[in-house]
C-alpha cells in the first residue's frame, strides 16, 4: 500500500480497542478501490494487535457507499472481481477474531450501509440517515447488502429502500433491527469505543465464538444447532482462561453485574 492510500484510513490503537476512520470526507467518505485496500490493510492490523476494533467517518458523513466515479469507466469483468474483493475482505473481518463495532454518523448510504451491516454491532447518531439509492443509479447492491442487509432487516424492507429511494431515520432503523444503539448527535464515536472496550474485557475465544458460531448457528436446522451450540459451550468452558473466570466469580474476586435501578 502507497503513503496515499494509507492516509485514505486512519488507524490508532486506543488501548486494546483499535480506532479506524474513514478519511475521505472531501468525497464524502466514499469508497474507491484504494479505500477498500486501505481498509483491508486497517482490519487486519486490528486483528493482529487489538481486542475490539471500532469503525467511523471523518467529517460530516459516515459513508457515501461505493465510489461513483471510479466504478462508472469499470469494464464489467472487473466490477465483478471489485466487488467479491469487497467481500472477502468485509467477511474476513466479519468473521474474523475481534468485534467490530460501528459509529455512524450523516449518510450511511450504499456501500457505506453494506460497510456497516458486516460490523457486529451498530452505534448511530441522530444525524444518521440510512438509503440504498443503487436502483436510482441503475446498478445494485455489490459489497454484500443482498446478504447482510437484507437479513437484518428483511428483504422486503430492503426492497422498498431499494424500490423507491426512502431514506430511513435512526429511531426507525433501531426498529427494524438494522442497528442496535441511537445515541445523541455527536456521540455515536464514544459510545462504540466504550462499548469496543466492554467487549475487548471478554475472553477472546469466547468474542471468536459469538462472532463465527453464532451466524452459523442461525443459519442451521434447530437440532444441528443446538447440537453446535452444545459442541462450542464445552469447548469454551475447557479453557484454562474459562476456569479462571469462573473461580473467580464463585470466590467473590469478579465484578457483578450492573443490574439497573429500577426503583
Ligand atoms: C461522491 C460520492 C460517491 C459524494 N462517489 N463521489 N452512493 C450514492 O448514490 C450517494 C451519493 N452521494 C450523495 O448523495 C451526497 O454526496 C451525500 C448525501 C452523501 C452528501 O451530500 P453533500 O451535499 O454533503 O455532498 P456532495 O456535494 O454531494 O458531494 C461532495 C463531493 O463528494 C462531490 O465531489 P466534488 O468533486 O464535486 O466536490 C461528490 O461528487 C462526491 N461524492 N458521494 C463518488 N458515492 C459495492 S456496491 C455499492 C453501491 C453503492 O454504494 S450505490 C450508492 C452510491
Amino acid at each position: 500500500m502507497d503513503g496515499s492510500a494509507k492516509m485514505l484510513v486512519s488507524y490508532r490503537l486506543q488501548g486494546e480497542v483499535a480506532v479506524i476512520g474513514l478519511n475521505r470526507p472531501c468525497k464524502r467518505n466514499a469508497i474507491s478501490d484504494q479505500v477498500v485496500d486501505a481498509l483491508h490493510d486497517a482490519t487486519e492490523r486490528a486483528q493482529s494487535e487489538a481486542r475490539a476494533a471500532v469503525i467511523y467517518g471523518e467529517g460530516d458523513h459516515f459513508c457515501a457507499g461505493l465510489d461513483l466515479a471510479e466504478h462508472k469507466d469499470k469494464p464489467l469483468f472487473d466490477a465483478i472481481q471489485g466487488s467479491r474483493r469487497w467481500h472477502r475482505i468485509f467477511s474476513a473481518f466479519e468473521r474474523g477474531t475481534i468485534p467490530f463495532f460501528s459509529a455512524l454518523h450523516g449518510a450511511v448510504v450504499g456501500g457505506g450501509f453494506e460497510l456497516a451491516a458486516a460490523t457486529h454491532v451498530r452505534v448511530a447518531d441522530e444525524t444518521a440517515f440510512f438509503g440504498l439509492p443503487e436502483g436510482q443509479r441503475g446498478i445494485f447492491v455489490g459489497g454484500g447488502g443482498s446478504v447482510r442487509v437484507a437479513r437484518l432487516i428483511g428483504p422486503s424492507r430492503m426492497g422498498d429502500m431499494m424500490l423507491t429511494g426512502r431514506i430511513v431515520a435512526p429511531a426507525q432503523m433501531e426498529a427494524w433491527g438494522g442497528i442496535s444503539y441511537v445515541v445523541p448527535k455527536g456521540q455515536a464515536l464514544t459510545h462504540a469505543i466504550e462499548l469496543a472496550r466492554a467487549a475487548a474485557t471478554n475472553a477472546p475465544l469466547s468474542n471468536y465464538a459469538i462472532l463465527n458460531a453464532l451466524p452459523r448457528i442461525a443459519e442451521m436446522s434447530v437440532e444441528d444447532g443446538l447440537f453446535t451450540e452444545s459442541i462450542v459451550s464445552a469447548l469454551t468452558s475447557e479453557t484454562p482462561e474459562a476456569k479462571q473466570r469462573l473461580r473467580d466469580f464463585l470466590e467473590k474476586r469478579a465484578a457483578r453485574l450492573k443490574v439497573p435501578d429500577v426503583s
